[in-house]
């Protein structure tokens, strides 16, 4: 199937390889090599994204944007079908293609503070170069893709009409759950603060979607689909939720999980380190913040799925979305007892003054 696609591209038959990549949960992904050239095949999950020419839209006004002020910055753009489409749509799918940046490494998991500062710092400058582009412009790929009441109201429904079994089952959990509501109370406060901007936003922050030279510094950001107008605790926050512990949502012995404090400070260094000036002070108080609204909202996510029958994330095991609800509650429970230390952190890097290096 996909080789019919990528004819379409001028891939002639038998002349690439083809074999699945990655490890998104969404969208499949191939790595494509043809005459020692490597490429990047994609099929957008249109059930999930109802629109893929919106997100193909969004790329190319970015990309024209980012080449009329900040003509070195890299950033991947998918190539033009024979027919000149950079997104190619048949009965199967909508399906892009970007060449493979040469040399360049993906990581599903942190080994370094420095991938974490580095990682942050690219998408931290991503919003910051995009700061003077309308955001109003963008395509809504995900309608209320991080609406946490939304989030929220979708929990509670999945907790009333889900599997019964399956909701007796996770009865603790589902307590546990609600007794955090208070982040969704501070998500509506936040809406309502005029403090708070909406800016160019990733909405995937994940390791996976940095690509690093072989030195560990960052070479730009990748992954497009969600990015859209949002607040920083989006992006801020899903780097907390998949950074700061070693294991990730896939960890089913809890007590393995724990958070390191190193990697925290390197995110923090990273982001504020570009978007320092862009935030207000009320924002720059919510930092913390953003990691308890993404975990939350990812285990809300998870269990609701869990519940509803494992519809939207899938599972490769019965327990597969209970337990990556689980995970991240202990995760959340783990970053609220550092909240504190954590907040001194913020202050201490925004009131001491800084060069752009910090000894990674
Ligand atoms: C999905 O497909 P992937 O792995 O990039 C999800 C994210 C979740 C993540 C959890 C469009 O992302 O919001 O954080 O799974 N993306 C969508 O692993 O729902
Ligand atoms: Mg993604």
């Amino acid at each position: 199937m996909i080789d019919a696609i990528l004819k379409q591209f001028g891939f002639s038959e038998n002349t690439f390889s083809v074999k699945p990549f990655g490890s998104g949960l969404i969208n499949n992904t191939w790595l494509i090599e043809r005459e020692g050239k490597k490429y990047i095949a994609q099929r957008i999950n249109q059930q999930v994204f109802k629109t893929p020419a919106d997100i193909d839209e969004n790329i190319r006004l970015i990309a024209a944007y980012l080449k009329q002020y900040y003509p070195a910055y890299i950033f991947t753009v998918p190539l033009s079908s024979l027919d000149n489409e950079t997104l190619v749509q048949n009965e199967s799918g909508a399906y892009r293609i970007f060449e493979f940046i040469d040399g360049s490494i993906t990581y599903n998991t942190l080994q370094k503070p420095k991938q974490a500062y580095e990682a942050a710092k690219q998408f931290g400058r991503f919003t910051k170069l995009l700061s003077g582009f309308n955001t109003e412009r963008l395509k809504i790929t995900l309608p209320d893709f991080h609406n946490l009441s939304l989030r929220y109201r979708q929990f509670e429904t999945a907790i009333n009409e889900g599997d019964k079994e399956r909701i007796a089952f996770a009865s603790k959990l589902i307590e546990i759950l609600k007794g955090h509501a208070g982040i969704v109370a501070t998500f509506e406060e936040i809406q309502h603060n005029g403090g708070f901007k909406k800016r160019v936003t990733h909405h995937d922050t994940k390791i996976s979607n940095v690509l690093f030279d072989e030195n560990d510094n960052g070479i730009c950001v990748i992954d497009l689909d969600t990015v859209m107008p949002g607040y920083f605790i989006s992006d801020v926050g899903d780097m907390m939720r998949t950074y700061l512990a070693a294991s990730g949502e896939e960890e089913t012995d809890l007590s393995k999980i724990e958070i390191r404090d190193e990697y925290f400070e390197a995110i923090v260094e990273g982001y504020l380190g570009e978007m320092q000036e862009e935030l207000s002070s009320v924002e720059i108080n919510s930092f913390v913040y953003a990691g308890k609204f993404m975990i939350y909202m990812q285990a809300l996510r998870f269990l609701a799925d869990y519940l509803n029958g494992d519809i939207y994330y899938g599972a490769k095991y019965p327990l597969h979305n209970f337990s990556r609800a689980a995970n991240q509650v202990v995760l959340l429970k783990q970053l609220i007892n550092k909240e504190q230390l954590f907040n001194e952190k913020v202050q201490e890097f925004v009131n001491s003054p800084h060069l752009s290096d910090f000894g990674y």
